[in-house]
């Protein structure tokens, strides 16, 4: 049952919430979670936790944790074996395969293409979220004999627990980004080995975004969930198997500045086994040695008159870490990275020293048939769309993209608002349900962090996706008073999880998105003040003009209050394309224009509005609800095809001329 206590106060402060450790909690799932029972996920994580999956009971040797700081990649000392295709697929919805061994073989499976989501790959798959499992086979090549063997997978959305030749390696909690084990002691060499995945995507208060908590009887969507995007599910991205070197490098952060006209690189590489010795490190030529103690080594590299990267001249410059002799190396790896610096000063947002102004799409990863799928050519053109509008930016709402699509960024010179999956997080159930989202924020930020610190084009974490204000709804459809503890709730969220995330990243801004009625003493923990507005579609119908004129006021006294730096990061309108009216009426293109292009002038007449994001790039898919004409969510400006609407075309004459 969903849990219907009234809101209760959390400890007045964010170190009481961020010391004590959040338990997962069965007492609030729903009927249908009865899954909750059966996987008992356990979380441990937080300020100190691991960065990656939990480890289980692997008979053969210790299982081990791999980190995900680095993408894998083929060269001189690693090899990499994508195990992307046809996979073997079961669906299990009494959560019978456990019991019966499916880890070992699946009883009666049918074909599945990996990656992808499962939704749409079959009838009976669509609105499907409940357990699942794939199974692929392959050989080792004798050639990895010697080395570390690791398993990753890129993104499975939500739980995923993996197993290798039927023993169970450990499980991952979260989807949207990677997690890895050292499967070498239980690599059969000589034999095929089978890799089983078992994926689902039930929709509980515990987890991040979290869903379930409405009243029953107030279901407002088909699948029920609280965020307005499909629940894809599946293995979203590359599974791989890699091998590198016993002693490897495990992680490289690289931290940039100028000196004048130089740019200088503050490295920190670490090596595994605990390694101690010597390496060295090169970039736009300049090189140092590197001397490794305990597994790490800093230096700082000075490249002389250096490109610096940006929208307009987005330079990278290959960084190559090695691990003992060059000309015999043990371990090598090379990473693109850009020279460039970002802060907040006053109410300015500094790219390289100057103010910049983002101008761009909040986006999805969306597609038809690959549902939230791996979809190269899409990311590809996505990037294309918005240089088309004359767009320097997006935000990966509402969760980490693909790594593809950061390298995309850096090398297109985009600048992303990086968000971790916190859509419509909600203060109104018991301390144990908000202690585990907070846990799980807390993970999904390490991970991401751990993932993407080193791309130029990240130039700002966003924590949260509208924090819900007014969301908790009773049966008659009314929408219940926050009260006092509600807000302290959510504060003290906020406070730790911001906290947290500023002990991770010292030199990126933080924000959350904020909705009309989201508090601002939540919001106004950000360096960089992010609102969504949606006047003259969810108020002022009939309006287009409305969001524009409503806004100019609003960002003039949000500025007067805090001097900071404000970006819209959401406006819109749906419209159905090829609808057309004159005057303009909602769901055409028309009035979406209008719309659109009313709050890209108030925007643009206001020095310290430092972004303008219309709300999206392109149509999606969501649940079936009353305003989601054919299940879908029409503010793309392009159609879900890739299509140009009238409001495309009107971003473009302001942005691109
Ligand atoms: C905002 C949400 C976004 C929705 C959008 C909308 O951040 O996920 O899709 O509104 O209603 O509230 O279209």
């Amino acid at each position: 049952m969903a849990d219907r206590r009234g809101p209760q106060t959390l400890g007045q402060d964010a170190e009481a919430l961020e010391e004590e450790t959040p338990q997962m909690t069965t007492e609030t799932a729903s009927r249908r979670d009865f899954l909750m029972l059966t996987t008992s996920i356990g979380l441990a994580s937080g300020a100190s936790a691991p960065v990656q999956a939990q480890v289980r009971d692997g008979p053969a040797g210790p299982i081990r944790q791999a980190p995900c700081a680095l993408e894998p990649q083929q060269n001189l000392t690693r090899n990499l074996l994508e195990l992307a295709g046809l996979w073997e697929f079961q669906l299990d919805p009494d959560g019978i395969g456990d019991g019966k061994d499916w880890a070992t073989k699946l009883p009666a499976p049918r074909l599945i293409g990996v990656p992808g989501s499962w939704n749409d790959q079959f009838e009976d798959t669509r609105d499907y979220t409940g357990v699942a499992w794939y199974q692929t086979r392959t050989t080792l090549p004798r050639s990895w004999r010697g080395q570390r063997v690791v398993l990753r997978v890129g993104s499975a959305v939500y739980h995923a627990t993996v197993w290798i030749n039927g023993h169970k390696v450990g499980e991952h909690q979260g989807g949207h980004l990677p997690f890895a084990f050292d499967i070498t002691a239980l690599a059969d060499w000589g034999h095929a080995s089978t890799i089983t995945i078992r994926v689902e995507n039930v929709a509980m208060p515990t987890r991040v975004p979290p869903a379930g908590y409405a009243v029953p009887g107030h279901a407002t969507n088909f699948p029920d969930i609280n965020y307005d995007y499909f629940p894809y599910s599946g293995l979203h991205r590359a599974v791989t198997l890699y091998a590198v070197p016993k002693i490897h490098i495990s992680d490289i952060s690289a931290v940039t500045a100028f000196e004048g006209a130089d740019g200088l690189v503050h490295l920190r590489v670490s090596a595994s086994e605990g390694f101690s010795g010597a390496g060295s490190a090169a970039v736009g030529g300049a090189k140092t040695a590197l001397s490794f103690k305990g597994g790490e080594a800093t230096a700082t590299l000075r490249i002389p008159a250096v490109q610096a990267w940006s929208p307009a001249t987005p330079h990278l410059y290959p960084l190559t870490v090695t691990l003992g002799d060059a000309a015999e190396p043990t371990d090598v790896y090379t990473l693109e990275i850009g020279v460039r610096t970002i802060e907040v000063k006053g109410d300015q947002l500094l790219l390289n020293g100057q103010p910049i102004h983002l101008k761009g799409a909040a986006r999805h990863e969306d597609f038809p048939i690959n549902g939230r799928g791996l979809n190269l050519p899409v990311a590809v053109r996505d990037i294309q769309l918005l240089k088309w509008i004359g767009g320097n930016s997006f935000r990966t709402s509402h969760y980490p993209y693909a790594e593809e699509t950061m390298r995309l960024a850096d090398r297109e010179g985009m600048l992303v608002i990086n968000e971790i999956p916190a859509c419509k997080l909600y203060f109104g159930d018991s301390d144990a349900n908000i202690r585990a989202r907070l846990d799980q924020c807390r993970q999904d930020f390490l991970e991401l962090y751990t993932r993407d610190k080193n791309h130029p084009s990240v130039i700002m974490w966003c924590l949260a996706n509208e924090p819900t204000s007014n969301a908790f709804v009773n049966n008659a459809g009314a929408k219940l008073p926050l009260d006092d503890a509600y807000k302290a709730n959510g504060l003290a969220f906020f406070q730790a999880l911001f906290g947290y995330a500023r002990t991770l990243d010292k030199t990126r801004p933080f924000t959350l998105t904020a909705m009309s009625a989201t508090e601002w003493s939540w919001a106004d923990l950000s360096d960089v003040l992010c609102i969504n507005r949606y006047n003259g579609w969810y108020s002022h119908l009939g309006d287009p003009g409305s969001d524009g004129a409503l806004l100019g006021p609003e960002l003039d006294a949000l500025h007067a209050r805090t001097g900071k730096p404000i970006m819209v990061t959401e406006f819109g309108a749906d419209a159905i394309a090829g609808v057309h009216a004159d005057p303009p009426e909602m769901w055409s293109e028309e009035y979406e224009a209008e719309l659109v292009s009313g709050v890209v002038d108030a925007c643009a007449s206001r020095p310290f509005v430092a972004g303008t994001q219309v709300w999206m790039l392109c149509d999606i898919k969501t649940a079936q609800a009353t305003g989601r004409a054919g299940g879908m969510n029409l503010k793309g400006v392009f159609t879900r095809d890739r299509r140009p609407k009238m409001a495309a075309h009107a971003l473009r004459k302001r942005w691109a001329t």
